[in-house]
């Protein structure tokens, strides 16, 4: 039978995309449920072409589902995933509220499918989109070489931070756009912009080293996601990771710059080989030529993007490159719509 689905957190900036994925990719799904915050209940949504009607979410909202996507913020997850898993659905969380949880997997179907198999609490986690942007290149490259370490340095969408981080973005370049000035004295643009929104300083004209909050000795909560996260995917406790995570004023699609080291040589050709024959990457890298990923040529895209591939100066175990993904499809989306096709699956199984 056809599973019904409900998807929890409809209107966001990440549910919006949802609903086109819902409504593009192969339809396995019975009734397409929209739940959303008692704001939003009400407003009709278009799925699969039709209208629906948004509901509050409550408990009763979760009767008869099989498979609960979350896209709401932790605390919204972390109250109301028990709520629907105790009425019997398998939910998808894309919050961080469950990700290290050791009794809810952390899946991405390209690299650990497995893995959804063994939920005993009847919820699966999606990873941030900071780790989805990378790790599918990443588990390639360690099935073939054995990874041992991972610096990187990420460039992250205004989109990250949700609807307001958009709104931000687009209100900050308004107010600089058409000026000739700013940028060329300390201050003048942090002056310009106005609201910084999400951010702790301009997003427009400017970079800024900082995604989440703050961890101990220095860390953001984002860069210790990278590291926790992967080391979890890959089921490598012990990995070495450092991430440096920085935000970039484009609107959706997470870069990051990568340097991986792996057990043995891998050397450039190796790894071309074994990211062109990828599932879910596309190896775009012909620098001769100017070509290599940017965010503005890979939004509104599936895969996983990757260029700049180099071997390491002075270290043949080492890869170098550079990597686009976007951070609301593969990053969010796309990633929760893989798990719950995966759970589809088991329904005609
Ligand atoms: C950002 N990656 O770009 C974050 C947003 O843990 O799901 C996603 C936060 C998360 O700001």
């Amino acid at each position: 039978r056809r599973p019904t689905l409900a998807v929890v957190g409809a209107t966001g900036a990440v549910g919006t995309v949802m609903l086109d994925l819902l409504s593009t990719r192969e339809d396995v799904w019975g009734e397409i449920r929209l739940i959303a915050s008692p704001r939003s209940a009400g407003r009709r949504l278009t799925v699969r072409g039709e209208q629906v009607e948004v509901i509050a979410l409550s408990e009763e909202a979760f009767d008869g589902v099989d498979v609960a996507m979350f896209d709401v913020p932790d605390e919204v997850s972390a109250a109301w995933v028990p709520v629907a898993a105790a009425r019997g659905a398998v939910c998808v969380d894309n919050s961080g509220a469950f990700r290290m949880d050791p009794e809810v997997p952390l899946v991405v179907p390209e690299v650990n499918p497995d893995d959804a198999r063994r939920r005993p609490k009847g919820v699966i986690a999606n990873p941030n989109c900071t780790t989805l942007s990378l790790i599918v290149a990443i588990g390639a490259l360690h099935r073939s070489f054995g990874l041992e370490e991972l610096v990187v340095a990420s460039y992250q969408a205004a989109s990250g931070a949700g609807q307001a981080g958009i709104d931000t973005l687009y209100g900050q370049l308004e107010k600089v756009g058409g000026t000739r000035t700013l940028g060329q004295r300390a201050g003048d643009v942090r002056g310009a912009v106005g609201d910084f929104g999400p951010f702790p300083a301009p997003l427009a004209l400017n970079v800024v080293p900082w995604a989440g909050s703050l961890k101990d000795a220095g860390w953001s909560s984002e860069e210790l996601k990278i590291r926790n996260e992967s080391r979890k995917i890959l089921g490598l406790p012990g990995l070495r990771v450092n991430a440096t995570c920085v935000r970039v004023p484009v609107v959706t699609t997470h870069s990051v710059a990568v340097h991986a080291r792996f057990s043995r040589p891998v050397g450039r050709d190796a790894a071309w080989e074994t990211l062109r024959n990828a599932p879910g990457v596309v190896l775009s890298d012909d620098p001769e030529h100017g070509e290599y990923p940017t965010p503005a040529d890979v939004v509104g895209t599936d895969p996983t993007w990757v260029g700049r591939v180099r071997e390491s100066l002075d270290d043949p175990n080492g890869v170098e490159f550079f990597v686009c993904g976007d951070n609301l499809r593969k990053g969010a989306a796309l990633n929760t719509a893989q798990i719950a096709e995966l759970l589809a699956a088991e329904f005609s199984d």
